[in-house]
């Protein structure tokens, strides 16, 4: 197929919830959305950024620039029979790895629009429905973090991850594990402590959790290593796995037994599928991560997590847990096995809606 024309949609979609963590506070989400066209087909990506360079050091400026001025010049008008001829072109670009997802994944939807297939059979996926849980932000007081806690564990959710950064940290997880001691329960700290606080992560080893995402340097992989060797819950990297080369860094030296992999982080679909195979063949689970993605991104995510070593619940909650209307639709909705389904319908499975979607753009470049 020969691309024909390429759209960038910058949006911003206001969040049902305010979401914190050890980096920040978010009210509204921004997100760059790729559309690719050929042969009257529409293949959709999401490049799940932020406004700051906190979580990862791409911006919504970063990518639309890195997009625009480089990776979309480098695919137009080419032909793409698999994702490997865009990733190809793309081969002199170093880093920003949530720009090229955005445009990798764009290509996939298409090629499996194109085959009338839908995307995770295309990845290798069997499953139908995957397992979910849901990421409960910092809140302003326990009692708070309780109220929503309540309210997700009503909702059927049967995995929740609890945000934490120093002062929120084991005594608010040590009540929650107290209040729901069956519940299936991880922390995140998105690298906000450092080897000196190795007691307070020990202090955590009696709690029953499933894993300690991330509590170090965003980059670092050497002192998890470190901080590994001294605690029996497992250590699950998020920020430092940006490549296969990475996730076989930390899995050489130990710096971790579980990885969080988001596709945006690891530089698109091939990627990640690398990584799910490498942790494989080392026995090593992985599950996947969110970005507070619209429907297009999640049903990406959900695609993935079909993949046979995602063997511990997503990251990846029901639309209803993100916006209030989402720029696509159908809406994912939690079944009662705290499972999220593969939609119907080839590609992602889920079509935009037009008129929602002009109505949260801020930004949009045709060529
Ligand atoms: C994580 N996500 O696993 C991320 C990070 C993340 C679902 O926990 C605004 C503010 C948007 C903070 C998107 C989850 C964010 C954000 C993702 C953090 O580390
Ligand atoms: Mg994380």
């Amino acid at each position: 197929m020969k691309i024909e024309s390429i759209e960038l949609h910058h949006v911003a979609m206001p969040l049902v919830h305010p979401f914190e963590t050890s980096f920040g506070r978010e009210e509204v989400r921004p997100c760059i959305l790729v559309a690719v066209h050929s042969q009257g087909l529409t293949g959709w990506g999401e490049c799940p950024v932020e406004a700051a360079p906190f979580y990862s050091y791409e911006t919504v400026e970063t990518a639309w620039h890195v997009l625009r001025d480089f990776l979309v010049p480098a695919v137009l008008g080419q032909p793409v029979e698999r994702p490997a001829d865009v990733i190809a072109r793309f081969s002199r670009v170093r880093g920003h790895q949530m720009a090229r997802a955005a445009l990798e994944n764009a290509v996939w939807d298409l090629l499996a629009r194109a085959q009338g297939m839908r995307l995770h059979r295309l990845l290798g996926g069997q499953r139908d429905r995957v397992p979910v849980g849901v990421s409960v932000g910092i809140e302003a007081t326990l009692d708070q973090l309780l109220d929503q806690v309540t309210g997700y564990v009503a909702q059927g959710y049967r995995r929740v991850k609890l945000k934490i950064k120093p002062g929120w940290d084991v005594e608010v997880v040590r009540t929650v594990r107290r209040r729901w001691p069956d519940l299936l329960l991880q922390v995140d700290a998105n690298s906000a402590y450092t080897l000196a606080d190795a007691p307070t992560f020990r202090r955590m080893d009696d709690l029953d959790l499933l894993l300690i995402e991330q509590p170090l340097d965003y980059d670092d992989i050497v002192d998890h290593a470190t901080l590994q060797a001294q605690l029996r819950t497992p250590i699950c990297l998020d920020e430092s796995i940006t490549s296969v080369e990475r996730a076989r860094w930390a899995l050489d030296i130990g710096a971790c037994r579980v990885i969080n992999i988001k596709v945006a982080r690891v530089g698109g679909l091939t990627n990640a599928i690398r990584i799910h195979d490498l942790c494989g063949e080392r026995g090593v689970p992985v599950w996947c991560g969110g970005m507070l993605e619209t429907n297009v991104g999640r049903s990406v995510n959900v695609a993935l997590a079909t993949l046979p070593n995602f063997r511990l619940p997503g990251d990846i909650s029901a639309s209803a847990r993100y916006y209030q209307a989402d720029i696509a639709a159908p809406d994912f909705v939690l079944n009662s096995d705290s499972t999220l389904s593969v939609p119907d319908g080839p590609g992602i499975g889920v079509h935009i809606l037009p008129e929602r979607l002009v109505s949260v753009r801020l930004r949009h470049h045709v060529v």
